[in-house]
């Protein structure tokens, strides 16, 4: 593949800005999947990586000062870091409202949480031009630009109208909604029309696929030519190519933690102060698409069915604080807390509480330590694009005795639903069979699933991701792509 100089385009830049107590900026760097994983590539490409820094225009610190601390966030990344500056009232309509309180409930099938406020549409514009302007500015026609993720749909289009030629992909993290619901969108013409400005438009499973697939076919007419790992949308004025790109997490880095001394002890530590007892894991961002009163519910419902059960499983729910200025979550937090109350109210017995709350985010060895030693994860999303957590579990599952239960409506259900036990979330009684089949699974038949699991995770780790997304985009075709036939 030649070498092409690389720009990714994401809402947030891959470090975050903080005011110490004492008032004093720092920056510390970001986590997560795509931050490792285009670190590399970016560094060995010269990239650039243009994104807000997550603090209002209005609050940050001076201009000298900002521009000091990007510096050092530069040197330390070893690529370049270009910050888009929002001001409150962008941030508020083009990130709370238009991306958050209408592109994400409507694309995870929640139509009825969607707040269609018609002030949001040209502030989600505006800050799309925003990004699009930083891109001119930032880029030249040789660089490949990669977008990301729903807040940022229209900066192909926009940068179309800014008279700009530069070839560009556009990878989307969260599902893509069916016809039916995609068509409630008051705004449904200019999101597909700008979804086809790119050249390549990638999605996390087939199914996404076919349903973007299916709304462009009913709104537009437009020719779809199907190769074999691709679609080709024929537009009037050109062509867009569409395809499946199943993200992965950095399979490697959860492995060699869950091998560390540090993370076996707390392993040891967590299983030593809930003796005699199968551990069921919940991680989950506080969303309401990841189903977690759903969850707690089904738990509760197996307590009921199957009294073996009791004293014998813990379920450790840990949720992370998310979006918490915004009321919906906190009425979300207050609910999963009345929930676990009423279950650890109802079951508890001396020596024996059903369920552990944590609400804070892990460091990342406890966490991995956590995924080595509970014997079940339950990752029961209502609808999510991928779902790391199904991934990084089985990756941090070194002794192979771990058992998925896995929604299957999680993108993750497309590649492993071979070895890991799908559920409707919705339907609490399957859940609750299915969490009692699986304490009671033999060892062999639980190893011989996860080991299948681990091996599939390995070969379709983050960085084939990355790699089979840009040979897509830069050399226009996939070769010999594995994962997403239809
Ligand atoms: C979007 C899509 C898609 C969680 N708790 C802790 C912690 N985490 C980290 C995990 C994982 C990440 O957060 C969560 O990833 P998900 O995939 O589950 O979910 P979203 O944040 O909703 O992400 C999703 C993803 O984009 C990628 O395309 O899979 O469908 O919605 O990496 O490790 N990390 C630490 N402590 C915690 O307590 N350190």
């Amino acid at each position: 593949m030649e070498k092409r100089r690389l720009a990714v385009i994401s809402n947030r830049l891959p470090i975050v800005l903080k005011k110490e107590q004492r008032g004093k900026w720092q920056i510390e760097p970001g986590s997560g999947g795509l931050v490792t994983a285009l670190g590399p590539v970016l560094k060995n490409r010269d990239g650039i990586w243009i994104g807000w820094m997550g603090t209002n225009a209005e609050e940050e610190p001076a201009g000298p000062l900002l521009e000091d601390l990007i510096r050092r966030g530069t040197r330390e990344t070893g690529y370049s870091l270009k910050p888009v500056h929002l001001t409150k009232e962008e941030v508020n309509k083009y990130y709370h409202g238009f991306s958050n309180e209408i592109l994400w409930p409507l694309f995870h099938d929640l139509f009825s949480r969607c707040n269609f406020d018609l002030s949001y549409w040209p502030f989600y514009e505006q800050v799309n031009r925003k990004f699009a302007q930083a891109v001119v500015s930032n880029t030249d026609e040789n660089d490949y630009v990669w977008v990301q993720d729903y807040q940022l749909i229209l900066v192909g289009r926009e940068l179309k109208r800014l008279g700009l030629k530069r070839q560009t992909g556009y990878f989307l993290h969260i599902p893509f909604p069916p016809l039916d619901i995609f068509l409630k969108l008051p705004w449904r013409f200019e999101i597909l029309e700008a979804l086809m400005e790119y050249d390549l438009v990638g999605f996390q499973t087939v199914r996404d696929l076919r349903n973007f697939v299916g709304c462009v076919r009913a709104l537009f007419n437009y020719k779809v030519a199907k190769e074999k790992f691709m679609n080709r949308i024929l537009r009037p004025d050109g062509e867009v190519l569409v395809g499946a790109f199943p993200i992965s997490i950095d399979y490697r880095e959860f492995e060699d933690l869950a091998r560390t001394g540090e993370v076996a002890e707390m392993a040891w530590s967590i299983h030593e102060n809930l003796p005699n007892r199968q551990l069921v894991l919940g991680v989950d961002r506080l969303d309401y698409t990841k189903g977690i009163p759903h969850r707690l519910l089904a738990f509760a419902h197996a307590l009921e069915c199957y009294p073996d059960m009791r004293r014998k499983v813990t379920l450790i729910q840990v949720v992370v604080p998310s979006r918490v200025d915004v009321e919906e979550y906190g009425n979300l937090k207050q609910e999963i807390e009345r929930i676990v109350g009423e279950i650890n109210g109802r079951f508890t017995e001396v020596g024996w509480t059903p369920i552990h709350y944590i609400y804070r985010s892990l460091p990342r060895q406890e966490l991995v330590a956590y995924y080595k030693t509970c014997e079940i994860a339950l990752v029961t999303p209502l609808k999510d694009g991928m779902n790391l957590i199904a991934k990084e579990y089985c990756a941090s599952n070194i002794e192979e005795k771990g058992i998925l239960i896995l929604s299957e409506f999680a993108g993750a259900a497309s590649q492993l639903h071979r070895d890991a036990l799908l559920v409707n979330p919705y339907d609490r009684q399957r859940m609750a069979d299915t969490i009692h089949a699986a304490l009671r699974m033999q060892d062999d038949e639980r190893q011989a699933r996860m080991r299948r699991l681990r091996r599939f995770i390995k070969r379709h780790d983050i960085i084939n991701w990355v790699n089979s997304f840009l040979h897509a985009g830069i050399a226009r075709n996939l070769g010999d792509f594995p994962q997403a036939e239809f």
